[in-house]
This record gives C-alpha cells, structure tokens and sequence, in this order.
C-alpha cells in the first residue's frame, strides 16, 4: 500500500514536473494593414490601437518596407526576402504575384510554414496576395501551405462584395454592412478562433485588413467622421519636385484646384476605414484577456507600404523611394516588451517572418536563410541602454510647426505627444514630452534595401499624347503614377551621426537621387551633383552589394565608423 502510494505520489511529482518544462512559446498575431502611412499620420484615428499595442510596447520610428507595392511587399512580408530574391516584381501573376511559379517556389517557404512545422496552430484571414484566387493561379482551392485556418480574399482590397477562400472553398459576400463589411468579417473570424486555441498549443493569427487601401469604403457609422480635417500639408506638399526623376517632374504644379479637393477625400475616408480597424485590434485585444493568452502574446501592427496625398505635386498613390512611401508604422506589444517605449533603430519588412521565428524558438540556422534579421533582442533585452525622455513644458511657439503625428521624436531625440491639432492645417501645434523611453541607435542594421520595378502600357485612356511614352496609372488631368523607368533600388543609410538615401533609376539617364534625410527630412534637396565623391561611392557600393545579396550576406551590421559630412 505504501509503495503503490509512493509511486502514485511519484508520477504526480513527474506530471508536475513535465507541465513545468513544456512551457508553451508565445502567441502572435500580426495585424497587417493596407497602404497605411506614417508621414501623413495614418496612426493618429486609431486611439484604441495607441493605447492598447504602442502604450503597451515599443512604437518603432524606422520601419521601412522592401517595395512601397503590395504585391511584392506582402511576399517580402511572407517570405523574410528582397525583391531580387523572390522576384515578386508586381502586383500581376506577370509580376509573379501568387503566380504559379511563386506558389511552386517562394511560397513553400514562407514563415507559417516553419511555424506549423514547429507546433503553431496558424490562421489567416483577409488580403493575402493580389492575384490569390484567380484561376491561373488555381482558384479559391489553392490553400497555401503553413496555415491550418485559411480565410484569403480574393483578388485586391475591397469592403464588400467579395468571396473568401475558406480552407479552399469559397464563401460569396455581398453589400450588407451587417453580414458583409471585410473588416468586421476578419474582425469576426479572429475572435471565433481564439475561442477554439488551445492552452497548451502556440497560435499564430494573421488578419489582413483592406483599409485603408481604396476604394477607401468606411463602416457607415463612421461616414461623418473627420469632416474637419483635410490632408496635410506637409513642407513637400504641392510643390514641383525639383531635380527629381522624369515621372515626379511630369507632375502638375500647382495642382488643380479638384485634385486637392480629391486628396482631402481620400485622406477623410482612409482615417474612416481605419476606425474599423481600431475596433478590430480592440476586440481581438479583448478576447485574448478572456481567454488568459494576452500576456503570452506577441501583437505586431504594421502595413504593406505608406502612401502619398499631393506630396511633390503627386496627387495620391505610393510606388515611389521617398519616406512618404517606404515608411510604415511598427508597434509591438509582448511579453518583455518594455511599455511606452519607442525605438529608433532601423528596422524592415524582411525582418519580420525571422523574428515571429525566433519567438517561435525556432534555431538560428533557419533564421539565417532569411534576407531579414530577428530583431527580437530589440524588443526584449533590458541590458540596453534607455534614456529617460527630458520633460520640456508644452509650447505654443514652435520652430517646427508642421510635427504632425499623435507622437513624434523632435530634433534632440524626445519623445513628444501632441496637445493641440489644428484642424484647419492638420498639423500639430503644441506639444508636450511624453513619458516614453527612447531605445537610441546602435546599428541594428546599418541600412535598408528598397526595390521596385515600374510599369507601363501603351494605351492611355483619355490621354492620347501619353500613348506609348512608357506610362501608366494616368488620371487626374493625365498625372502618370508609374512608367517603364519608375524602376530603382535605393538604400537609406543611417547612423547616429548621419541619414543618407540613395536611389538609383534604372533609365537611359542612370538618373541618380541623395538625399541628407538629418539635413533635408523632407527630401527636397536632391545632392546627387554636390555630394562628397566619398560619400556618393560608399553609398553606390553599398546599395551594389545589398542588391545582389542573398540570406547571410544581407546581414550588415552598422560599422558605425563612417562619417562623412
Ligand atoms: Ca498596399
């Protein structure tokens, strides 16, 4: 009796024992938006995303995309590569997107791959890639490998109207706000799954929203929202792009007066669809502390690219090098993840699949297949040196007025929240520090590598005399958004001490744009002529050999050492 009691005590003590060691990795969700800015304050309409993801964690200032396009964005995204690897060039199956080439290749080794491998439950719903669903490229049947839930839209943004692939067949939406509205529909199905994960199995939840990406369709509650406020009007809005490339030349300036008229619609109607969104980040927010997961969940919110709105006289689109386009929003909330934190490091699209990999505790070999590097030790070490944010007293007079997001980082380095908006200008007008810490520069990476292929046709609908000038996207009094030699690759460059971009265009003219972004933020000031011969070899060379690497050899750290003024 006594030994069966002992040996009954024995394998409680064991059980105890191997539920102690087989602690789960963390949850991830990755909230993925659509054509959400940073530089016209895309994340301002989302006050319950600020204070429940970047209040809560870290807001990273240096996020950059692979290519300010969807297509190969997105594949960047999935696939941890540049451009020049996965050759993703476009958001055509031309291009290679979701093509079948793409599905027999790159997207065998997507990030929810390795994590399904590794135990994860995976579930994805909303855009995944623009040509998904079309039937070359297999129909609503093609289920992509890595995801165990499978919710994909077919086909580009939209708001209604719509079928899904669900697990490889197709679920028809129609236009009723109730049942239909895209993002309320990821919204639905991301809490209905947290409600079937298990405690003991890692997740890994992808929702993929269309705003704000046109045709910019708001829930209708949230149609009369932001009647006040208008597109801002940065320091580079509606001038002529001086010494800048053949496309942003051919733009009008000023613009018409109906043009800016369209650009402040299109900016009311993306910060209504992105209300949407804020609900949705709540909800799923709020099921994941009824569930008991929240503090075991990593919660990354970014976008595919940014967008511009009348910037250098370009009246709305991305597809171009400048910040306005490359530039997203990264906030990052987790375990370990030090809150009211802000770092500046530079970080990029490719990193991500490595680091949901790395917290997957998946092994360094893998992760170094990648083009991007894990920045999970961004995130998480408490070695690092942070400097408390100054307290500076709210001002009224300041000498940079057109500060503009909800929080910012001013010259000196501090963290400052906004206190007054001026509608009328949509600008920031006073501000206040923020009790924020800084995570300070120290060469997480020493640049990042930007890739884009543009595109043409030869008919151009109501502008004959562009018809085969190698243009595209012509409208808005025949203002073109791509052509043939929209073609580049551009580093931007950073250490504590400098801020360089450079983009070379790929056209008869080897036309070549620098900018000093510490000088010259607003890229006005185009130095290809004027720079240090130095300074223009370092930079050609640099962004030579980010171009043709391939996993290791794109993992350059800063030296730090280069300094050229
Ligand atoms: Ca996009």
């Amino acid at each position: 009796m006594a030994t069966v009691l002992l040996m009954s005590m024995f394998v409680i003590f064991a059980n105890i024992v191997v539920g102690a060691i087989a602690v789960k990795p963390p949850n991830i969700v990755l909230i993925l938006t659509d054509d959400q800015d940073v530089a016209l304050f895309g994340q301002y309409p989302m006050p319950k995303t600020k204070q429940l993801i970047a209040d809560a964690g870290m807001t990273f200032t240096n996020m950059f995309v692979s290519s300010p396009l969807c297509c190969p964005s997105r594949s960047s995204i999935l696939t941890g590569q540049f451009v020049h690897n996965h050759m993703v060039t476009n958001n055509s199956q031309s291009g290679n997107c979701s093509s079948t080439s793409w599905q027999s290749s790159a997207e065998k080794k997507t990030f929810p791959v390795y994590l399904q491998a590794n135990g994860y439950k995976t579930f994805f719903a909303g855009k995944y890639l623009n040509e998904y669903g079309s039937p070359q490229a297999g129909g609503v049947a093609h289920v992509p490998p890595g995801w165990d839930d499978w919710n994909g839209l077919v086909g580009n943004s939209v708001y209604y109207n719509y079928t899904l692939s669900v697990q490889g067949q197709a679920e028809s939406h129609g236009d009723n706000y109730q049942q239909d509205y895209l993002t309320d529909v990821i919204h639905r199905k991301a809490v209905n799954f947290l409600n079937s994960v298990s405690s003991r199995k890692p997740f890994f939840m992808m929702l993929s929203t269309p705003a704000c990406h046109q045709p910019f369709t708001s829930a209708p509650q949230y149609l009369q929202n932001f009647t006040d406020r208008r597109a801002p009007r940065t320091k580079h809005f509606n001038i002529h792009g001086k010494d800048k490339h053949w496309l942003v030349e051919k733009t009008i300036t000023p613009m018409p007066n109906d043009t800016i008229e369209l650009i402040d619609d299109f900016f009311r109607n993306r910060w209504r669809t992105l209300l949407s969104v804020d609900d949705m980040v709540e909800g799923v927010v709020n099921k994941l502390k009824a569930i008991g997961e929240l503090n075991n969940t990593y919660i990354f919110f970014t976008s595919d690219n940014g967008y511009h709105l009348g910037q250098f006289s370009l009246p709305y689109d991305k597809r171009q090098f400048y910040d306005f386009d490359i530039q997203v929003p990264l906030m990052v909330r987790g375990p370990g993840v030090k809150t009211n934190s802000t770092c500046q490091e530079l970080v990029m699209s490719v990193d991500l699949a490595p680091t949901f990999l790395n917290i997957g505790k998946i092994g360094q070999s893998t992760l170094d297949n990648f083009d991007g590097m894990t920045f999970l030790n961004l995130l998480t070490t408490s070695h690092f040196p942070y400097s408390d944010v100054k307290e500076i007293k709210s001002t009224s007079n300041n000498s940079s007025p057109d500060v503009t997001d909800s929080y910012f980082i001013d010259d000196q380095g501090f963290v400052k929240e906004c206190s007054s908006w001026d509608a009328a200008r949509a600008l920031c007008v006073s501000w206040h520090a923020a009790k924020r810490t800084v995570r300070h520069t120290i060469g997480f990476r020493e640049s990042v590598l930007i890739e884009y292929f543009g595109e043409h046709v030869n008919d151009i609908p109501g502008c004959p005399s562009y018809e085969n000038q190698g243009l595209s996207q012509c409208d808005t009094h025949c203002v073109c958004r791509d052509s043939w030699n929209n073609t580049y690759g551009c580093i931007r460059y950073e250490t504590q001490q400098n801020s360089y971009k450079y983009c070379a265009l790929q056209d008869t003219d080897n036309f070549v744009e620098v900018y000093d972004l510490r000088a010259d933020p607003y890229e006005l000031i185009n130095i290809a002529k004027t720079a240090s011969p130095d300074l223009l070899t370092k930079l050609s060379q640099d962004l030579a050999d980010l171009s043709m690497c391939a996993g290791e050899t794109c993992h350059k750290k800063s030296s730090s050492s280069f300094n050229i003024n």
